[in-house]
């Protein structure tokens, strides 16, 4: 239920929500019960109301080291007024550079050159024109094909759209992408419920790549794009040894691949990078969101040296890649990226979630036996709890539970469809960890 008892207002609310056109969102049912946030320190956001409301979910997976870090205000402040805006074509700033030199750094070996944007779906959409821009200066221009995975999400540009597996995300806008095929997705519930971490079942599911290379033939194969965790679909972890198996059949059919890291980047699973969890060498990982603790737009792509260095022939005065945006690389996100880095490490984040997963993972489990509860998975400090869905209104408890978490249990979870998923900053204490979990039992039963 709304508590629509009065609160003294802590800022000011604008009367008429009718112009801003909300993207991905409910926006009839926002409109009449809205959630608008004021403000945001550490573990909590503060609504506009006045409540404090504890955030598992990193805002949408963005602030990794809680919010509110002056470290970073500071240096986006400091970086606006000293250098607002510069070009990024054909000019450059020292901090883009300092700053895809530490990526490289916290990358596997081997993937040493980043390319930046400014979102996840553009990190997206540049790793597979980068795919086919290689394969075309290789002397390979049939390598044109790009395969994705089932409920899987690499953004909204028409590439990512098009290479993405959630129908809702698809079904709006045409054929999309000529050329795309899907691997299937990695979930079985029967074989796989309630596992921690990676599930034991399901490493086969890779073996589907090989029948679509049979399909299609390896000479039309450009890329496969994969999340090592998929997020946006509800939380599922690879299975054991799958990546793996991808990767050894991407090699053996000189096909990319890339691994679209905007989640699991930045020490979401207790590593900078996924990759490195999983001891899995992609082509290209893509990454935005935690790059800059969400405060400022900021996305890329690291890239394999073979991959860049292959486009470093010709004349030198030509341009090697036809590719970039306005902001790549733009002042204000370099320098909160580079303040972000600064407290990952000073503050050891990546180890601490690490550290965190084992504890996070059991007070989880123990939702198990709420009303309703069909499934829950976790991963380093992430969890995804499946709801069973009402009869003929799928996605109504999950949306109920998002209200009842925001209104009547100051709480900030993500919902996809009927899962709620659980990913708090990493610098989450135990016992906010306990008492997330307490809030979450209390939304469960709320919409029981
Ligand atoms: N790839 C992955 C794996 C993502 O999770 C994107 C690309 C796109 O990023 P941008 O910055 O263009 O939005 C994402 C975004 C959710 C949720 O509730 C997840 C995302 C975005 C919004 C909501 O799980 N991920």
């Amino acid at each position: 239920m709304l508590d629509k008892s009065p609160r003294p207002a802590a800022v000011a609310v604008p009367n008429d929500l009718a112009a801003h056109w909300m993207p991905f969102t409910a926006n009839r049912a926002f409109k009449k019960a809205p959630r608008l946030l004021a403000g945001a320190k550490d573990m909590h956001y503060f609504t506009v109301d006045g409540r404090k409301i504890i955030d598992a979910a990193s805002g949408m997976w963005c602030t990794n080291a809680g919010h509110g870090r002056s470290q970073i205000s500071a240096a986006i402040a400091k970086q606006a007024e000293t250098l607002d805006y510069a070009p990024p074509f054909q000019f450059g700033i020292p901090q883009a550079f300092e700053l895809a030199s530490r990526i490289a750094d916290l990358a596997p070996a081997g993937l040493d050159h980043v390319f930046f944007c400014n979102s996840g779906s553009e990190a997206a959409d540049t790793a597979l024109k980068i795919a086919l821009a290689y394969h075309q200066i290789q002397g390979q221009g049939t390598r044109t094909r790009l395969i994705g995975r089932e409920r899987g999400y690499h953004g909204v540009g028409f590439g990512g759209t098009s290479v993405g597996g959630i129908v809702g995300n698809r079904k709006m806008f045409g054929t999309l992408l000529a050329g795309v095929d899907h691997l299937p997705h990695t979930y079985d519930r029967e074989k796989q419920a309630f596992t921690k971490g990676e599930p034991e079942y399901g490493v086969h599911f890779a073996d589907e790549l090989e029948r679509l290379v049979n399909l299609h033939g390896a000479s039309t194969m450009a890329a496969v794009i994969v999340e090592p965790m998929a997020g946006s679909t509800g939380v599922l972890p690879a299975p054991k040894g799958y990546l793996k198996r991808l990767r050894e059949i991407t090699q053996k059919h000189g096909i990319l691949l890339i691994f679209d890291e905007v989640i699991t980047g930045y020490g979401r699973l207790g590593y900078a990078f996924a990759a490195e969890r999983y001891g899995v060498l992609p082509d290209m990982i893509t990454f935005a969101k935690g790059i800059t603790n969400g405060a400022a737009p900021m996305g890329g792509v690291i890239v394999r040296d073979t991959i860049h260095d292959a486009f470093m022939s010709g004349p030198e005065h030509v341009v090697e890649l036809t590719h970039g945006y306005t902001y790549s690389a733009h002042p204000l996100a370099c320098a909160a990226g580079l303040a972000t880095l600064d407290i990952y490490r000073d503050e050891k984040l990546f180890e601490r979630a690490g550290k965190l997963e084992p504890k996070f993972a059991d007070a989880v489990m123990s939702l198990k036996s709420e009303p309703n509860v069909a499934d829950i998975r976790t991963v380093g400090l992430t969890a995804g709890i499946d709801l069973a869905p009402r009869p003929d209104l799928p996605g109504k408890r999950g949306f109920d539970g998002l209200n009842s978490a925001y209104h009547d249990n100051d709480l900030m979870l993500r919902v996809a469809g009927d899962t709620l998923a659980l990913t708090p900053p990493l610098i989450v204490s135990e016992d906010q960890i306990g008492e997330i979990v307490e809030k979450v039992a209390k939304v469960i039963r709320a919409v029981a």
